[in-house]
């Protein structure tokens, strides 16, 4: 063992033993149970980042304690290639993305090594392989052959920056995920996946997950399950009617008006000649605003009235009827009944267009001026009055009772609704997996044949959006004309592409055959290894990502393909890592380059210092002194564990060694639980360091305790800085690579503080202290300390009132 700490050597020595002993292939004895941890794979962007880096590194910790523990550990890395991001990340740059994956992929690849990331390399993935997109298509038919996939002209979220249609999901407050650019709305027939069909199950099956809290209140609101009823209100002197969704049964009486999407079917058959102009230019406007804008609380409402008047079931009143961009087409029946004085947007609605506003529901709660009238809706529930027979009423019986009243009349239904709209699954893009779809004039929508698959993405030069709706796909007449599947006459291929998301909705499964082309994925093993124990990755992907890949898995299921309904039984989100304050991005120019910080003080000071900077789940802010200090700190354990060398084993002696064994035994437990309960890596790392300061004040180099501290020591620093971890064991003259050394268990009996002391108070003061065994049993304790003369002489001429003890602490002695 040399006298410096020469990381970059032991680095690149310890990396190339791990790679030519195949280390880290994935465990296969029978007789271990098995552990599943999966990172988020990421993009091939080309470079790492630290956020990548808190994640696998994080990762890394957990697998290799696992191993350690005695586990198959199943520990996979691939490829997210597919989809938009690579796509506009190659046209930046003005490089092919067949030649941009590759070349980012290697890149990416040293990096990771260069971390000492126990992957199992031999299982990497890459969604943009024709052997991986190939079952990916294989799914898609699937699907469509359940009616899952299925074709529908529709107004779609249209990116004129991207130049493609964008799921719900990727446009955020209007604008388009990638590139900020303002979305628009554009008719075209699109491929869509019936997510709609399993909202109930992706819900209620939330219960079954152990997630982060708020990852699983954001899916929920996402799918927005709401509870109410179908109501129809007849239209004044015409035999159409108007069906609405409400949550509020319990506010019918307060129905003063109704509205319609702008673009509600109806529309065209209630106007007037006359209003039709000023109502088109209407619909015109709205069109082109995105729902986010519409259903704004803040924004001023506009409106056009329709001239035409409803009924109001319940009472029989004349309520006009309004158009306004406030109401949607897409959700519910494209209609409401208003209610102003229990609802915001409406209220707002009723004030400019002096609409009338009709309590119903009251409440000690309800803001009202000097005259009684209300100030803003009152949106809870509470008593009902104006209500007639069901006056009195509390809200949640009243919905119950009302909306019965209006079944009988057959003018109501009850109807559950969701915020969960069906997957834009089509792209009009190069660089996706081509949907396997031929269309026929005779036959219509043809599968493509399980044995034709994968269809291959062609190789093309100008692979940029056309801009017209169309993939470039389509210009392509080689792949464009075909013969049908079915009957055999000539067909043309469907030219659009899937969304980046679809080669992450299974990935998870075809880690455990990576290489099998027979099936998507041996049914055997996908049973045996899933559902994936620990799942770790960024917040960003709480929504999307995670709702598509529990939908598959919930179809694959249903198919009887698998075995198990959700693919995460576990999750973790791991905090940012910021610089100055802010996320860490090129366009801000504080980017830290994790190849810089390996060169200057080794990948094990750097994976230190990202697991030490704070609780993973915080975002945490990069400091240049925390990376010296993880480098001054796997120093000082170089220098101490240098002292071992050529040392006997001189058994077991006094005091001090106990001292130190309780140490080590604790520290050993902490650790172990630091990690498997809590993924507390900055504790357990923390408490790692103390145990090298007690080391450092222990003299007795050599002895029993002293051996078994340093072997502890480096065990335990294994999983967070491997590299130095396997040379320091090697050089106290261990054979086996750390990697397959068990991970140490801690000796209960040995941690055991021998006494402790206990505070002992009299009404609060302190009077007296006490050593204690540290297991005293509560009553024996009480003996000892009533006959303390100290005490005794305190309380002589008072009485006991209370005996208060806070075990390990104090006793508190009430006296009168
Ligand atoms: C009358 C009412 C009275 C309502 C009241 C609310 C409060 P969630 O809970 O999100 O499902 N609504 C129905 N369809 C709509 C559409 N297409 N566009 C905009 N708003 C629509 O919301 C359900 C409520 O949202 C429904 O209940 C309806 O307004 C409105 F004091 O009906 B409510
Ligand atoms: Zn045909």
């Amino acid at each position: 063992m040399g006298e410096k700490y020469d990381f970059e050597r032991i680095e690149k020595k310890w990396q190339k033993y791990w790679e030519e002993n195949k280390l880290f292939k994935t465990g296969s004895n029978p007789k271990r149970p098995k552990y599943y941890y999966l990172d988020m794979f990421p993009y091939p962007s080309g470079e790492l980042h630290m956020g990548h880096i808190r994640n696998y590194v994080m990762g890394d910790v957990i697998s290799r304690h696992k191993v350690m523990q005695g586990f198959n550990v199943l520990h996979p890395m691939g490829w997210d290639a597919f989809g938009l991001p690579a796509e506009n990340a190659a046209i930046a740059q003005k490089i092919h993305p067949t030649k941009f994956v590759p070349l980012n992929i290697a890149k990416m690849k040293e990096q990771i090594k260069r971390l000492g990331i126990s992957y199992d390399w031999e299982r990497e993935i890459n969604s943009s392989s024709p052997e991986y997109y190939k079952w990916t298509q294989w799914i898609f038919v699937q699907m469509h052959k359940r009616g899952l996939a299925y074709r529908k002209l529709m107004p779609i979220n249209w990116c004129p920056h991207c130049k493609t249609g964008l799921a719900n999901e990727e446009v955020v407050e209007g604008r388009c995920e990638r590139c900020g650019a303002e979305v628009t709305k554009k008719d075209l027939k699109q491929w869509m996946l019936k997510i709609t069909s399993y909202a109930d199950r992706l819900l209620y099956d939330l219960d079954k997950l152990d997630w982060p809290e708020k990852v699983k209140v954001m899916q929920a609101n996402w799918i927005g399950r709401s509870e109410g009823a179908e109501v129809i209100f007849k239209i004044a002197s015409s035999k159409e009617e108007i069906p609405v969704f409400t949550t509020r049964p319990d506010t019918l009486f307060g129905a003063t008006y109704m509205v319609l999407a702008p673009e509600h079917p109806l529309v065209p058959k209630i106007t007037t000649k006359e209003d039709q102009i000023k109502i088109e230019e209407y619909i015109e406007k709205s069109r082109k605003e995105s729902e986010v804008d519409r259903l704004s609380t803040v924004k001023e409402k506009t409106g056009v009235f329709t001239g035409r008047y409803a009924l109001n079931p319940v009472n029989n009143q004349k309520i006009p009827i309004f158009i306004a961009d406030y109401v949607l087409l897409g959700y519910g029946t494209g209609a409401i009944m208003a209610v102003p004085a229990h609802d915001g947007r409406d209220f707002e609605f009723a004030k400019k267009f002096n609409l009338k506003i009709i309590e119903v529901i009251s409440s000690p709660q309800s803001k009202k001026d000097k005259t009684g009238e209300l100030e803003e809706a009152y949106t809870e529930e509470g008593i009902l009055v104006n209500s007639g027979k069901f006056n009195k009423l509390k809200s949640e019986s009243a919905k119950e009772k009302i909306t019965q009243w209006l079944i009988e009349k057959n003018l109501a239904k009850k109807r559950v609704n969701y915020k969960l709209r069906d997957w834009v699954f089509s792209r009009q893009r190069y660089w996706g997996e081509p949907i396997p779809i031929v269309h026929c004039q005779d036959c219509g929508e043809v599968p493509v044949k399980g044995e034709d698959l994968p269809i291959r993405l062609p190789k093309v030069e100008k692979y940029q959006p056309t801009g017209t709706g169309e993939s470039p796909l389509a210009a392509i007449k080689e792949f464009v004309n075909c013969s049908c599947p079915r009957c055999g006459r000539e067909a043309k291929r469907e030219t659009d592409t899937m969304p980046q998301w679809a080669g992450s909705c299974w990935y998870f499964l075809r880690f455990v055959s990576p290489h099998l082309t027979s099936q998507a994925f041996d049914s055997k093993e996908v049973n045996h290894w899933l559902p994936v124990n620990q799942y770790v990755g960024g917040i960003e992907h709480a929504i999307l990502h995670l709702l598509y890949a529990r939908f598959f898995t919930k179809v694959l299921y249903d198919l009887g393909k698998i075995s198990f309904d959700e693919p995460f039984a576990k999750l973790f989100n791991q905090g940012m890592i910021t610089k100055d304050g802010a996320k860490m991005s090129k366009s801000k120019g504080n980017i830290v380059s994790p190849d810089e910080i390996i060169k200057k003080s080794g990948a094990d000071t750097l994976r230190l210092f990202i697991l030490f900077v704070g609780p993973p789940e915080q975002d945490a802010e990069w400091s240049e002194q925390g990376v010296e200090g993880a480098f001054r700190f796997l120093n000082r354990v170089w220098r101490e564990v240098g002292e071992l060398k050529g040392l006997k084993n001189k058994g077991f002696e006094g005091k001090k060694d106990k001292d130190l064994r309780r140490i080590t035994q604790k520290t050993i437990k902490k650790v172990s639980e630091d990690i498997e309960l809590r993924l507390h890596f900055n504790t357990a790392i923390s408490s790692i360091m103390e145990l090298v300061n007690a080391l450092y004040q222990y003299k007795e180099k050599g002895s029993f305790a002293y051996i078994e501290a340093i072997e502890s020591l480096i065990l335990l620093l294994s999983p967070f800085a491997p590299h130095i971890a396997e040379e320091l064991w090697q050089a106290i003259g261990k054979e086996k690579s750390i990697y397959q050394e068990m991970w140490p268990s801690w000796d209960k009996e040995a941690i055991k503080e021998e006494e402790i002391t206990i505070v002992l108070q009299i009404n609060g003061k302190l009077r007296d202290k006490i050593l204690v065994p540290p297991d005293l049993a509560e009553k024996e304790l009480k003996e000892l300390v009533l006959q303390r003369s100290k005490i005794k002489a305190q309380i002589a001429k008072q009485r006991l009132v209370k005996f208060i003890f806070v075990p390990g602490r104090l006793v508190n002695l009430v006296v009168k």
